[in-house]
C-alpha cells in the first residue's frame, strides 16, 4: 500500500475552507459546501447517522451490495481497477472486494486522510492479495490524468452512497461526464443512487432522534470557531431538515434563531431570526429518472438492482 500524491497540505485545506465559507456567506441565500462536513468528527458523526433505524439508504444499499456483488463483480470484470470515490470508511467495500479477481487494483479517494489511511490499511489486512493505491484527493478537482499506470485495464468507478444527490442535477452530468472521462473507452461505473419516496419517510430519515444529523450539521459551525476562528454562538442556530417535493431534494440547513452575527477574518456576516444557511441538497431520483440522467453523460445502464421497497437503486453503467 503507496499512498499518492497530491495530499493536499493543511494549510491549503483551511485556506479552502475559509474561502468557501467566506463566499457561501456573502451569497443569498447564505449556504456552505457539504463536503465541508467531514472532517474527522464529522465523518465519524456521519458513521453514527447510518446506524440510526430512520437513515435507510446505508443498510439499505448494503443489502443490495450483499445480495447482488457477485453479479457486479462479474460486470466490473477481472484484470480491472476499481476507483471509489470519496470512500470514507469504505464499509461496503469489502462486499465488491471479496468477488474480484486476485489481479485487481483498488483506488480509494477520498478528502480525509486520517479516514483513507485507516480504511486502506483496515481492507489491505482484509484482501492481502489485492493492490491498493489509495489517494489523498477531491475528487470534484480531480483531472482525467489522476489514475496513472492503469494501461490496458479496464477501470471501474465505484460511487456508492448516493453522494451524487448532494450535485444539482446539471452538476451530476458534469460529474458523471468526468467520471467517463476518468475511466476512459470501456470503463463502468458502479453507482448508488437514493431514490424519490414518501415526505415522511425521507423526513425522518434527516431528523433521527437521537440527534445525530442535527451534530453533523452543527459540526460546521464548530469547524468554523475551531480551524477558523469564526465568532458565533452555536446554539443559537437549529438543524433544519425537509424535503423539497418540487426539487426532489432533502434541503438541510442551519436556521438562525435570533438576530445575530457570525464574525469571519475581520468580516460580519449578520442573521435575520429565521434566516439560515443552506447547508446541503440530497436529490433524489427513481431508477428512470437517473437512467436519462446518466445517459446526458453518455453512460448506458447495463443492470439495475433495488431492495424489495425500491428505496434505493444502484446501477452498473457502461460507456
Ligand atoms: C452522504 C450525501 C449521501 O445525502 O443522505 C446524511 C449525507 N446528510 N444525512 C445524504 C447526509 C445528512 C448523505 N450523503
Amino acid at each position: 500500500m503507496r499512498s499518492e500524491s497530491p495530499t493536499p497540505s493543511p494549510d491549503q485545506e483551511k485556506k479552502d475552507f475559509l474561502c468557501s465559507v467566506r463566499e457561501g456567506l456573502r451569497s443569498r441565500p447564505k449556504t456552505i459546501p457539504p463536503k465541508y462536513f467531514y472532517d474527522a468528527h464529522g465523518s465519524h458523526l456521519f458513521d453514527l447517522i447510518c446506524t440510526t433505524p430512520e437513515y435507510y439508504p446505508t443498510r439499505t444499499e448494503t443489502a443490495i451490495l450483499e445480495h447482488h456483488s457477485e453479479e457486479m463483480a462479474e460486470m466490473i470484470g477481472t484484470s480491472s481497477t476499481l476507483i471509489e470515490l470519496g470512500s470514507g470508511s469504505a464499509i461496503k467495500t469489502p462486499l465488491i472486494l471479496r468477488h474480484l479477481s486476485h489481479d485487481a487494483v483498488y483506488v480509494p479517494i477520498d478528502i480525509c486522510e486520517p479516514h483513507l489511511r485507516n480504511s486502506t490499511q483496515r481492507l489491505q489486512t482484509r484482501f492481502p492479495a489485492l493492490k491498493m493505491q489509495p489517494l489523498c484527493a477531491d475528487y470534484h478537482r480531480l483531472p482525467a490524468h489522476a489514475i496513472k499506470h492503469h494501461v490496458g485495464r479496464r477501470k471501474v468507478v465505484f460511487f456508492p452512497g448516493s453522494t451524487i444527490g448532494n450535485c444539482t442535477p446539471d452538476e451530476a452530468v458534469t460529474l458523471l461526464k468526468r467520471v467517463a472521462a476518468l475511466v476512459g473507452p470501456g470503463g463502468g461505473l458502479l453507482i448508488g443512487v437514493d431514490a424519490k419516496k414518501s415526505t415522511e419517510t425521507l423526513n425522518a430519515a434527516y431528523n433521527d432522534a437521537a440527534g445525530h444529523t442535527a451534530a453533523f450539521n452543527r459540526n460546521l459551525l464548530t469547524r468554523m470557531q475551531s480551524e477558523l476562528g469564526a465568532q458565533l454562538d452555536a446554539d443559537q442556530f437549529a438543524h433544519h431538515a425537509y424535503y423539497n417535493e418540487p426539487h426532489g431534494r432533502i434541503e438541510m440547513h442551519l436556521v438562525s434563531r435570533c438576530k445575530q452575527a457570525i464574525r469571519l477574518d475581520g468580516e460580519s456576516f449578520e442573521f435575520d431570526e429565521g434566516e439560515s444557511i443552506h447547508t446541503e441538497n440530497s436529490y433524489k431520483y427513481s431508477a428512470q429518472e437517473f437512467k436519462q440522467l446518466a445517459r446526458t453523460a453518455g453512460w448506458h445502464l447495463q443492470s439495475n438492482w433495488h431492495d424489495e421497497n425500491e428505496l434505493f437503486n444502484v446501477h452498473y453503467l457502461s460507456q
